[in-house]
């Protein structure tokens, strides 16, 4: 399948020095409670359901998380969080998510990232950003049925509505922030209009302050939800 073939492509890609050597590093290095582990160290595909009309869109791979197991909020904080939460409003089989191959679907969503390696201090530069947006574009391009945008973080905000520029005006978009919710020109082309959602990050810097609690973040996802089933 053409989306199976595009992954196979994506965790190839070597195009940005830095974000290739800090993957490989981390990946070489270790964290001592993984030692026994083969990180992946690669970039990391998107993960859920092809027919999904929610997309979920992170920032980057956690260094031992996705950087570590391959799958996309896998094996770290941020993900047990954001997977309990899928699996609470029925989006994904099981409430965690440890490894590729533990069984694990999502039904109706699909999650992405607008940088594929992970980065320093979990930051992309915008050159970073700007060299890994054609592999969104062709992943979300092999996504038909997506209309649904939920950001994770003002970056994800940033990378939908700048693919949602290329087909239209964006400046009625509400600016960023947890609850922000708006229509935009379809992030995918083809010149209809799909929804944007925006969230705080699901990562542990948020959820351990209590900046973004659980109730907050099912109450954002619910809304989204409630739009892309529609
Ligand atoms: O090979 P496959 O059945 O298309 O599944 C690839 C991959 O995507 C697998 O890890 C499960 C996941 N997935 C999903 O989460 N939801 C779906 O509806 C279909 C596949
Ligand atoms: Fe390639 Fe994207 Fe990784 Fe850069 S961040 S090396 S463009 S996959």
């Amino acid at each position: 399948r053409s989306l199976e073939l595009l992954q196979e492509a994506l965790v190839e890609c070597r195009r940005c020095d830095r974000l290739v050597a800090w993957r490989e590093e981390v990946a070489r290095v270790k964290r001592r409670a993984y030692r026994d582990e083969t990180y992946w160290g690669r970039p990391i595909p998107g993960f859920g359901d092809p027919d999904a009309t929610l997309i979920l869109m992170g920032l980057a791979p956690a260094a031992h998380g996705g950087n570590r197991t391959g799958r996309m909020f896998t094996g770290d904080r941020s993900g047990d969080f954001l997977y309990a939460a899928l699996h609470r409003a029925g989006v994904a089989s099981q409430p965690t998510s440890v490894r590729r191959g533990d069984g694990l679907t999502l039904t109706g969503a699909f999650i992405v990232a607008p940088c594929r390696c992970a980065p320093p201090e979990n930051k992309p530069t915008p050159a970073e950003l700007a060299a890994c947006r054609p592999w969104l574009e062709a992943e979300l391009a092999l996504l038909d049925r997506a209309h649904t945008y939920l950001a994770l973080g003002k970056t994800g905000y940033d990378a939908v509505l700048t693919l949602a520029k290329k087909h239209g005006d964006v400046s009625g978009a509400p600016a960023f922030a947890h609850g922000a919710r708006g229509e935009i020109p379809d992030p995918r082309g083809g010149g209809g209009r799909a929804w944007l959602f925006g969230s705080y990050h699901v990562s542990q810097q948020n959820t351990q302050t209590g900046r973004l609690t659980a109730a907050m973040f099912d109450e954002v996802l619910g809304a989204a939800l409630e739009r892309a089933r529609r």
